[in-house]
């Protein structure tokens, strides 16, 4: 572990999405996560590996050591407000908007409201600023089949183009934050592999700020 550079991310949008930003600072896996079935991919350099884990438990494996680097969505660093991780680079990829929605027709709700959410802790944390007492109720996905089946009178999820919300006659409500994927290193590695680590943050900032043309 001592001079190898491990970099947790997921599959999907974060993997496709961090690609380029890896291939600037001269990292590129040699295999595709989508086709492979492996979980720990090898790249360019034989002491950089890619491990693939689901995208919520990218700040675990950063904050306990089994990667030191990783790449996680606003969203679920927000669920983590204890972890102990940097966070040092906004890689302004996978944007998207946490928001709370519901029923078109059930705007003006009266009395405690219902919310089921992936996202408890930034859903606590929004009705507490609002002085609103709700009700939470957790799932791990699908929250749009909530409101239509009467289990919640809202939900609260990240949306992007807002197809979903709309394709089941739900709208989206309140603007809770603006989101996007951060890179965030663990404490220890960022002390024990610092030059190595502080190149890489350099390199990745400079092809965000080119993506981005700022
Ligand atoms: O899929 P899994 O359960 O493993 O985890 P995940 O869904 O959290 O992972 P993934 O890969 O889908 O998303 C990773 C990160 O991408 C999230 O943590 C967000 O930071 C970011 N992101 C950006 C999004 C979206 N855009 C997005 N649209 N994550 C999820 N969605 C969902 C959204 O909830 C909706 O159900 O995609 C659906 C389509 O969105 P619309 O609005 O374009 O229809
Ligand atoms: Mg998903």
């Amino acid at each position: 572990m001592e001079n190898t550079l491990t970099l947790a991310l997921s599959k999907g949008r974060i993997f496709k999405e961090t690609l380029p930003l890896l291939k600037a600072a001269g990292i590129e896996p040699l295999d595709d996560p989508e086709t492979s079935r492996k979980l720990i991919l090898d790249t360019n350099h034989a002491d950089v590996k890619l491990i693939i884990v689901r995208a919520s438990d990218v700040p675990t494996y950063v904050e306990y050591g089994g990667a030191d680097i990783g790449v996680a969505g606003k969203d679920v660093l927000l669920e983590h407000p204890h972890a102990e991780l940097y966070e040092p680079v906004d890689l302004k990829i996978a944007c998207c908007k946490l928001m709370t929605a519901g029923k078109a027709n059930e705007q003006q709700k009266s009395g405690r409201l219902k919310v089921a959410t992936k996202f408890v802790e930034s859903t606590r944390r929004f009705y507490a600023e609002k002085g609103q007492q709700v009700d939470i109720i957790k799932l791990y996905g699908s929250m749009e089949l909530a409101p239509l089946v009467g289990l919640a009178d809202r939900i609260v999820d990240v949306v992007d183009t807002g197809n979903t919300l709309r394709a089941n006659g739900l709208v989206p409500m309140e603007h809770i934050a603006d989101i996007s994927s951060r890179l965030v290193v663990n404490k220890a590695s960022m002390k024990m592999k610092h030059a190595r680590i502080q190149t890489f943050i350099e390199q990745v900032r400079e092809a965000v700020r080119v993506q981005n043309n700022d």
